[in-house]
């Protein structure tokens, strides 16, 4: 019957399209000279932010917001760590090593 060979094709087709978009950050943001690439952000609940080491030093980040707090632990040069936020509202992303690196992230619906 090839009507449900096509069908399974599809079906295949959308699976493999679903696990591609929840590995795939929507947002990266940079830290290059004890500095984040930005200083504010705007994302959908359900998006993943990429935070990519590119500098010389290592950075740990975390936030202690009510909205979302979570440590992502010291990660040197190269490499990066992402966090999916899931709740609306505003996350203050700090880094525990230079306390001048701030990003505000606001998540909306
Ligand atoms: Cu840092």
């Amino acid at each position: 019957m090839p009507g449900v060979f096509f069908k399974s094709v599809s079906i295949a087709t959308i699976l493999v399209g679903a696990t591609f978009a929840a590995v795939a950050a929507d947002v990266v943001v940079d830290q290059k000279d004890k500095q984040f690439s930005t200083t504010e952000l705007t994302v959908k609940v359900g998006d993943t932010v990429k935070f990519q080491n590119n500098d010389s030093v290592s950075h740990n980040l975390f936030s202690l917001s009510d909205t979302m707090t979570f440590d992502l632990g010291t990660f040197p040069n190269g490499e990066s760590r992402e966090v999916q936020f899931e709740q609306p509202g505003v996350v203050d992303v700090e880094c525990a090593i230079h306390p001048t690196m701030k990003l505000k992230i606001a998540i909306e619906e």
